[in-house]
């Protein structure tokens, strides 16, 4: 094989956000813009002897082009073997599940997560690092210094490597394995849950329904839920895989995920919902005509969790996202193991899964998962929830309810105002920073502001400081609003507001009130709604 080594100019636009960089598809398409970044990875780390490359993506638009490149630019770079998901498919946390598995130096994964796929639509490419999770901000800031100068790029030219068929492809001394996406992790997750006993409750009067939205859970579903576990085929929903994620927005939330939202709440049939997300990270859970918040899903799990065999021995810790509800922390304190409080973004439970300081891990934005792996992962928190309900034999609303009893309840809300021009949503953050000395000691009607930051996190393990992650205005009682800008976004800014209001156990309960009185004192202390002319959020869940 030949290998080129070709110039290039640097963009200055490469810097990788919450997970990595995610632009739209003609942003990639410019000549050079793929290279680059790739040739930043490579730079950034130390290709030893042997080094394997694990790449796959959620099988969007562009993924196919990218893999073409990136097993020659892998060529090119060193690397001795790259394996490759059969049609360029791994999920996210099935792309960590392999590097863990078969010790790759890292791996790269293509997707833009939630974001909607297609010409016109979005495209991502992130790091992993050998610990099967995201690069940690030390990397990916290498990567963006690299990505700011780079003059050259070094590419093997061979043919495109046929990536339908399963096999290996020997080029010299570079081998090219296409995998099968979903065996290893299918058996990963028959390892850790008992699929008797959910085999049981599905083959019972129970009903589930799955969506996917048209992403890359759907042939790991298909496998896990129906072949493995014998629920019903009518029980997948949306589970063809299209390049478009058919014309959808793949967030499992309320509102974009409506068709299985119309399948739990427009009929009494149906037991237990769930969706995922473009790459498979994401999860939304539902019971009949209940949704389940994410951060509760997350505290429901942890008090449950040694019903599931993986973790029967118990958690060592826990830790979720700063913005996510604090119910984790009340499942903690009374089992008795730590609790972590990190910023946004998946990367940084790595460290503490690596040193086993936690099991699981959480996010409002509905990411929740565990030392399995190194990224969140939809499929599993779907099968923590059939796990739970098999062993406790309760529908989803009795055991969220149960819970709120034995541990009191968070009522949470998110508000998001979606492509705001970047300057008015600065304009914001600036605003409400600009009253830091004012705020403390500040009433509005009953609540008395008590703290007011801009969160800062110092790593335990390794003591790396992560500054500016989100404002937190705190309130006498325990309530809170958040004030943050998405590192996800591709257009303008995305101004993210949280908010989470307190009941202990016996208190009365009116979410509705509490999280009104927040909303409205969030747009006085901000004002972004006066300053943007928008009247309401884009998205609230
Ligand atoms: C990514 C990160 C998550 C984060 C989410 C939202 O998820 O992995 O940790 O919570 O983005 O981040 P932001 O609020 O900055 O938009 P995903 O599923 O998009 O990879």
């Amino acid at each position: 094989m030949t290998i080129q080594t070709r110039s290039t100019q640097p963009f200055s636009d490469q810097k990788p956000g919450t997970s990595g960089l995610r632009k739209k598809v003609s942003v990639f398409q410019q000549a050079n813009y793929l290279e680059n970044f790739v040739q930043s990875i490579f730079d950034s780390i130390e290709i030893t002897p042997n080094a394997v490359l694990t790449l796959g993506g959620d099988g969007r638009y562009y993924n196919k082009t990218a893999i073409q490149i990136i097993i020659k630019m892998a060529a090119a770079n060193g690397f001795a073997r790259v394996l490759v998901g059969q049609n360029g498919i791994l999920s996210t946390p099935a792309a960590s599940h392999i590097i863990r598995k078969y010790k790759s130096l890292g791996g790269i994964i293509l997707s833009a997560s939630h974001n909607p796929a297609g010409p016109t639509e979005d495209f991502g490419i992130k790091y992993n690092t050998p610990n099967g999770g995201p690069a940690p901000e030390k990397i990916t800031e290498a990567i963006f210094e690299k990505s700011k100068t780079i003059a050259q790029y070094k590419i093997a030219s061979f043919s495109d490597v046929d990536i339908e068929k399963m096999g290996v492809t020997h080029l010299e001394n570079f081998t090219v394995e296409v995998i099968d996406p979903v065996t290893d992790y299918a058996d990963l997750m028959a390892s850790m849950f008992d699929f008797a006993a959910i085999k049981t409750l599905l083959q019972s009067r129970f009903q589930l329904k799955f969506d996917a939205m048209y992403a890359v859970t759907g042939p790991y579903a298909k496998e896990i839920l129906v072949n493995r576990l014998g629920a019903p085929q009518s029980c997948l929903m949306n589970c063809e895989v299209s390049e478009t994620f058919g014309g959808g927005h793949p967030d499992p939330n309320l509102i974009y995920a409506h068709d299985l939202v119309q399948a739990l709440y427009a009929t009494k049939a149906v037991d237990f919902g769930a969706a995922s997300d473009g790459d498979g990270d994401r999860n939304m859970i539902l019971g009949n005509g209940f949704f389940v918040t994410p951060s509760d899903s997350l505290a429901v799990i942890a008090a449950n969790a040694t019903l599931i065999p993986a973790y029967k021995q118990g958690l060592a810790g826990v830790a979720r996202s700063m913005p996510t509800s604090s119910a984790v922390d009340r499942v903690a304190k009374k089992l008795n193991i730590p609790c972590y409080e990190t910023p946004t973004g998946w990367k940084f439970f790595g460290n503490l899964m690596d040193a086993g300081a936690v099991t699981l891990c959480g996010e409002e934005s509905f990411g929740t998962g565990s030392n399995h792996v190194r990224e969140k992962d939809g499929l599993w928190a779907v099968l923590c929830w059939l796990n739970i309900i098999a062993a406790k034999k309760m529908s989803v609303e009795e055991i969220v309810n149960n819970h709120w009893l034995e541990y009191g309840r968070n009522a949470y809300m998110r508000h998001d105002y979606e492509a705001v021009p970047t300057e008015i949503a600065n304009g914001v953050m600036a605003h409400v920073k600009a009253q830091f000395a004012t705020l403390p000691n500040q009433k509005f009607g009953k609540y008395a502001v008590k703290i007011v930051d801009d969160f800062s996190y110092t790593d335990p393990i390794d003591g790396s400081v992560s500054t500016g992650q989100g404002v937190r205005i705190l309130f006498e009682g325990g309530s809170r609003i958040v004030f943050r800008l998405s590192g996800t976004g591709t257009e303008g800014a995305t101004v993210r507001q949280y908010f989470e209001a307190i009941y202990d156990i016996g208190d009365p309960v009116d979410t509705l009130e509490e999280i009104a009185n927040l909303i409205e004192i969030a747009e006085e202390i901000c004002e972004l709604k006066q300053r943007s002319g928008r009247t309401a959020p884009t998205v609230i869940t």
